[in-house]
């Protein structure tokens, strides 16, 4: 005799223009995440925006290499040359246009349905970039920008790769970030720089959501990272940023002068200054990696500079992001009226594999009375 099994089940469908989200992961749906129910999604760009041998084309393989260096199981893959796109027609696509209002907007469809247990699959994920907007797509030294022609550094141009990268953590069903420093908040002064080099990446927040929906990949992915940005606080559903600072021992910022954006501080030779710095674990396991503290005549930290101080901590990839000062001497031997730079770089020795190793150094610009 068959027994008739009733399955209660309710189908919401949701449209949501994630840019006016505030959380890091949607629960809507009777709390649970919203996600892809698969690791492996394809997007389409158009054919128009972005065509064989443009720039914007190299950024966006760019963003997706950047974007698939997370810790978790999901993974984005592009392909190039769609001459058809648009919202809600079972494609995953990337365009330009002129009528959209923020910058950038990614359009997630997803259904909360219910059988034997809820679930909010993600079913298409539209990103389009407004094309106004004065970008650049930072292909200067193959991934990495050049960092003086971006907003963050004094130049003109908004990095497309910081925004595409917030808009495909939307895509994977990140919601926005206002309690830390993440690529999830304000995505353009979310960004590593040592040197000349600008890069782009998801950072501690925003994988740390990826690892919540989609598990950890199991596959060694690791990395820390160091730069001179931090939390700034709320700035509506986004977190701000800011440089990180150079203070006193009394925790009172130093006097500084704006040079290229940046503040420039004056330190006095033999003075205990405090240096804070923003310590990231992108990857999926805790770390301790040692940090070596630097003196050097340019921007490019690296260990061919003076060493002035060493330490070692741990760093768990759990999304709180690290921020925090470390007391350094000025060294007596520099020159009063000399443009030098304090650096950190973590991982000296390179006894951390990493799937980043171009984001472990950093710098703060300072000058000798
Ligand atoms: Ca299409
Ligand atoms: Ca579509
Ligand atoms: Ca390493
Ligand atoms: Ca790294
Ligand atoms: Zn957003």
């Amino acid at each position: 005799m068959k027994k008739l099994i009733l399955i209660s089940s309710v189908i919401a469908a949701s449209f949501l223009g994630m840019e006016t989200q505030a959380a890091t992961l949607d629960t809507s749906c009777n709390g649970v995440y919203k996600k892809w129910n698969t690791n492996s999604v394809t997007y389409r760009a158009s054919s128009v925006g972005f065509p064989s041998g443009n720039d914007y084309r190299t950024a966006l393989g760019h963003v997706i290499t950047q974007f698939n260096k997370n810790p978790s199981k999901i993974r984005f893959s592009m392909q190039y040359g769609d001459t058809s796109v648009g919202m809600n027609n079972g494609q995953n696509e990337v365009w330009w246009s002129s009528s959209i209002s923020a910058p950038a907007v990614a359009y997630t469809w997803s259904s909360c349905t219910w059988f034997f247990g809820w679930s909010n699959n993600i079913s298409e994920s539209d990103i389009v970039f407004k094309n106004t907007v004065n970008y650049t797509p930072g292909v200067e030294y193959g991934i990495r920008a050049r960092a003086d022609t971006l907003t963050p550094y004094g130049g003109a141009s908004r990095p497309f790769k910081t925004t595409a990268l917030h808009e495909f953590g939307h895509g994977a069903g990140l919601g926005h970030e206002n309690g830390r420093y993440s690529i999830m908040g304000q995505d353009w002064d979310h960004i590593h720089r040592n040197y000349v080099y600008a890069l782009a990446y998801m950072g501690e927040d925003a994988n740390y959501g990826l690892r919540q929906l989609y598990g950890n990949n199991a596959g060694n992915v690791q990395d820390v990272g160091l730069v001179h940005w931090k939390y700034n606080g709320a700035s509506g559903a986004y977190s701000s940023h800011i440089r990180t600072k150079l203070y006193n021992t009394s925790g009172v910022e130093l006097p500084y002068s704006f040079v290229n954006g940046e503040r420039r501080y004056n330190v006095s030779k033999g003075q205990q200054v405090r240096m804070e710095l923003t310590y990231e674990n992108n990857g999926e396991s805790g770390q301790a990696p040692t940090i070596y503290y630097y003196v050097s005549t340019n921007n490019f930290i690296s260990t061919a500079d003076t060493l002035i101080a060493s330490t070692s901590f741990a760093l768990q990839p759990e999304g709180s992001v690290y921020t925090s000062t470390r007391t350094v001497t000025i060294p007596s031997t520099l020159n009063s009226g000399q443009n030098y730079f304090l650096g950190g770089l973590l991982d000296p020795n390179n006894t951390i594999a990493e799937v980043e190793e171009s984001n472990n150094a950093t710098y703060i610009p300072i000058r000798v009375n």
